[in-house]
């Protein structure tokens, strides 16, 4: 194979006149025109002065065209870096300067505040919106439909991921072709997905889930994809019917069980619902059942290595746990000082091996060497155990990590802006349970001496520099943090004080 990401999930399509992506306009997008859009926009980022190797970043909203730039990177051998529509320019400036990108595709709403960002890194901004239109795509609509796909190999870099760091700096995942083949090959396999199928999508495709996961495995299939701009669960229940599976963070869970529509009548045709990257809580897997009869498939996963773990396809889908290991995945758990290997029902830190695991994060190799081991182990820093069963179960965390409706916050950088605001002398940032996103950013103020701190001013600046859902939900000002004897913060309390400040039943 010439490119084999491309040849195996694109170029097999080429000339197909199937259904590819279901719109949401009821218009149909054939393997064929996606793969011409590809190509011109292949010829477009090669005119923007990208080679193979470079990385293109990427904020646009969730569409067609944005799908076909990721496969034109693939295509043109150059590195695909994609960045959550939340994030705000403040944010940007961070992605865009430590990955060296050479072109820069935006919203045209964001043009004009990352204008200036682009210029100070040398970085080539145009334009794709949600409709397709822009800068970028007026270059592609004059360009040719094929074009001669840049030949790559399976250690060559696919994509950058970044993702936040304990100490509140992201590093860019940085994912190769094999990584990603490797592991869309094993989840078709492992999931049965055919030609057949037809994928509700909602998920955002900015992250691994909706589309390493989603997408590639879909692509690769051959199957179609109703593909949705986000999850509205109208529009859900809507399209519902005509699909075949569905995958959704446990938060599209809950939220269609508080419909009544959402019932075993709606969903008797499908074959397939899986939840990851956040816990679903077990009472949420029997609620499903009880209300559909069909058992929600739980796998376990990260930006770092893909998809580790699954419940089975067939076999008990056992809830509160993530399955077994995929195969080729090689998993153990350990002792988080030492490393040593624990015995099987001992609570330790995950760690795992094979092809789906990253190469390491980009310029940072001591980050690299402190997460990823000389032998191919990688320290996930989640902490968990092997039941006697050998199904892994999740059990907490050994990373300061906030997972809010699916998007992971790092308390440290939340704390970084807090500490910077007037009249705050220190923060704590934790997450709270919360209904709709599992947990949710609460955050503990703690005034200087003689100072009043202004919550109300805090949250209007915090507008501008983090992304939404990493903003607290809830920000409360005490007289000093709880610390243990060494003077370290101890959150633990603070989750225990604050358990119960989104719980809709409590009173005051
Ligand atoms: C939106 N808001 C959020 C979130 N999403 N706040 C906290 N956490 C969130 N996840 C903000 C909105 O900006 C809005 O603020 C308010 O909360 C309510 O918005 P709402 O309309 O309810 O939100 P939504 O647009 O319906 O989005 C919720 C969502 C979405 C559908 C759950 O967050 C989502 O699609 N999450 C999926 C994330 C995902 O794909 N993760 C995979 C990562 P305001 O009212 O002030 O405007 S990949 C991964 O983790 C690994 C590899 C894995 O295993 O998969
Ligand atoms: P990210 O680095 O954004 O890809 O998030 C990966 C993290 O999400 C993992 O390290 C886990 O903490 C969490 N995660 C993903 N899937 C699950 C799951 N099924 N259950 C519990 N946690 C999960």
């Amino acid at each position: 194979m010439v490119n084999p990401l491309f040849d195996s999930l694109f170029g097999r399509h080429s000339g197909k006149q199937t259904a590819f992506l279901y719109l949401p306009d009821g218009s149909v997008l054939t393997h064929d025109a996606f793969l011409k859009l590809t190509a011109r926009f292949a010829h477009a980022i090669k005119a923007a002065g990208v080679a193979p190797g470079d990385r293109v970043a990427v904020q646009i909203a969730k569409s067609p065209e944005a799908l076909a730039v990721y496969a034109a990177c693939v295509q043109s051998g150059v590195i695909f870096l994609p960045l959550n529509t939340a994030y705000t320019p403040a944010e940007l400036e961070y992605f865009i300067g430590n990955s060296g990108a050479k072109l820069v595709l935006c919203d045209p709403r964001n043009l004009e505040a990352l204008t200036p960002v682009a210029t100070s890194h040398d970085a080539r901004l145009m334009t794709l919106d949600a409709n397709g239109d822009g800068s970028f795509a007026t270059v592609a609509i004059a360009m040719p439909e094929v074009f001669p796909t840049v030949a790559r190999s399976t250690d060559d870099l696919a994509a950058f991921l970044y993702t936040s760091g304990t100490t509140g700096r992201s590093k860019g995942a940085m994912l190769s072709q094999g990584n990603l083949l490797s592991n869309a090959e094993v989840l078709v396999e492992h999931w049965r997905f055919t030609p057949e199928d037809v994928l509700l999508h909602a998920l955002p495709i900015f992250h691994t889930h909706g589309l390493f996961v989603a997408t590639n495995i879909m692509l690769l299939a051959g199957g179609a994809m109703i593909f949705l701009p986000k999850f509205d669960t109208d529009t859900v229940i809507a399209r519902l019917p005509e699909a075949t599976a569905m995958m959704g963070v446990p938060t599209f869970y809950t939220r269609l069980l508080d419909d009544p529509r959402f019932d075993r009548d709606l969903t008797a045709h499908m074959r397939l619902f899986v939840s990851g990257s956040a816990p679903l809580l077990a009472e949420t897997h029997r609620l499903f059942e009880a209300r559909t009869g069909h058992r929600i498939l739980e796998r376990y996963g990260m930006t770092e290595t893909n998809m580790n773990t699954s419940n089975p396809y067939d076999g008990a889908r056992r809830a509160g746990t993530v399955g077994f290991p995929l195969p080729g995945v090689e998993l153990k758990v350990t002792d988080p000082e030492s490393g040593a290997a624990l015995a099987q029902g001992e609570v330790g830190m995950i760690e795992v091996r094979g092809p789906n695991v990253f190469q390491g994060y980009w310029q940072m190799p001591q980050k690299t060497a402190e997460e990823l081991r000389a032998d191919g182990f990688f320290i996930t820093g989640d902490l968990g155990l092997i039941d006697d069963q050998g199904y892994v179960q999740i059990v907490g965390r050994g990373k300061d990590l906030i997972i809010s409706g699916g998007y992971n916050i790092y308390p440290k950088e939340v704390e970084l802006a807090l500490d910077d605001q007037p009249g705050v002398l220190e923060s704590a940032v934790i997450g709270a349970p919360h209904p709709d996103f599992g947990e949710s950013v609460v955050a503990v103020l703690v005034p200087e001496p003689g100072q009043a701190v202004d919550t109300a001013a805090i949250e209007t600046d915090l507008r501008g520099k983090l992304a939404r859902f990493k903003q607290p939900k809830k920000l409360v000002v005490m007289e000093a943090l709880p610390r243990n004897t060494m003077g370290k913060v101890q959150k633990n309390v603070l989750r225990d004080q604050f358990a119960g400040v989104f719980d809709p039943s409590a009173v005051g």
